[in-house]
């Protein structure tokens, strides 16, 4: 007689849900979707927002960032509508209670849609946190990350793949296929995930594009994968909320991030945090309005 194998499915919350009960589900599974979390008009307007960029983007070149995805970033310079979802209170909640043991702030680290065309293969199976190349040890959790399904994710047309609970497993373990599960939600749902779970992106056997939004967050002492500053520089992030520039990076924490402004000796001031640029603008600054 052959033992059943029973595929582990991932905890589907409502969208009135708490930090506690996300936070539970990430240390059991390393995964959780919350269904219809999102304003519907907030996925249309990041959706309106970001065409052109997705249009203008080629596929890729490998299996990791796949041959018919495109994969856009720059989200927080490019649509306004998508600030809302990366200061959401209760994530940020949650996020701030999942890595608080590791650090004393997180920050962005990734944003990007990703828009899986059709016939575009898996992605291959990943940790996020394998962006550090496996420098920091596991114990240390490294990443909060969200995927929002700007449109329906199914199994057909590439909904990510997760492995509930290998966040616990060995670096070694590679999942059977029965301990692979898909993240299936409606548009607006949200897959809440810690950078040491396994998954990749699904199979597009459909003729439609999967689209999702990666908003990821990490320890505020890590190198954060897209260059926050460079995506949103100081002309741009001028016009963001204290708290979205806090998110950015714009903010020194202890002794790290404070900076000297290239300016003439005598302009400016020494060993400064990067929000001063904004409560009190220098008018030397590139771009830089005055108050
Ligand atoms: O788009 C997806 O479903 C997952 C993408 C992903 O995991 C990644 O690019 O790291
Ligand atoms: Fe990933």
């Amino acid at each position: 007689m052959s033992i059943p194998t029973i595929t582990p499915q991932l905890k589907r919350l409502a969208p009135d849900c708490s930090s506690d009960d996300v936070l539970e589900s990430l240390h059991r599974d390393g995964a959780v979707v919350i269904e219809q979390y999102a304003d519907p008009a907030t996925i249309s307007s990041i959706r309106t927002e970001m065409r052109p960029w997705v249009e203008a983007c080629p596929g890729g070149g490998n299996p990791f960032v796949g041959f018919k995805t495109a994969r856009v970033g720059a989200v927080m310079a490019r649509s306004s509508a998508s600030h809302q979802l990366a200061l959401d209170p209760m994530l940020n909640e949650t996020c701030g209670a999942f890595l608080g043991p590791y650090a004393d702030g997180y920050q962005l680290h990734l944003t990007q849609i990703t828009n899986i065309g059709p016939g575009e293969g898996e992605q291959l199976l990943h940790r996020d946190r394998g962006v550090w190349n496996n420098h920091v040890p596991r114990a240390i959790e490294t990443q909060f990350s969200t995927i929002w399904a700007l449109t329906d994710f199914t199994r057909g047309n590439g909904a990510t793949r997760v492995v509930p609970g290998s966040h616990l497993w060995d670096d070694d373990r590679e999942p059977l296929p029965h301990e692979i599960t898909f993240s299936e939600m409606e548009a607006t749902s949200v897959l809440v995930y810690s950078g040491s779970v396994i998954h990749g992106g699904g199979r597009n056997e459909t003729e439609e594009h999967r689209e999702g939004l990666l908003l990821h967050n990490t320890l505020n002492w890590l190198r954060q994968e897209e260059n926050q500053y460079l995506a949103c520089p100081p002309h741009i992030a001028q016009h963001f909320s204290p708290e979205l520039r806090e998110l950015l990076g714009y903010k020194a924490y202890f002794s790290m991030g404070f900076f000297s402004p290239p300016f003439p000796p005598g302009e400016g001031s020494e060993l400064v945090s990067p929000e001063t640029l904004f409560r009190h603008p220098t008018p030397s600054w590139p771009g830089l309005e005055a108050d």
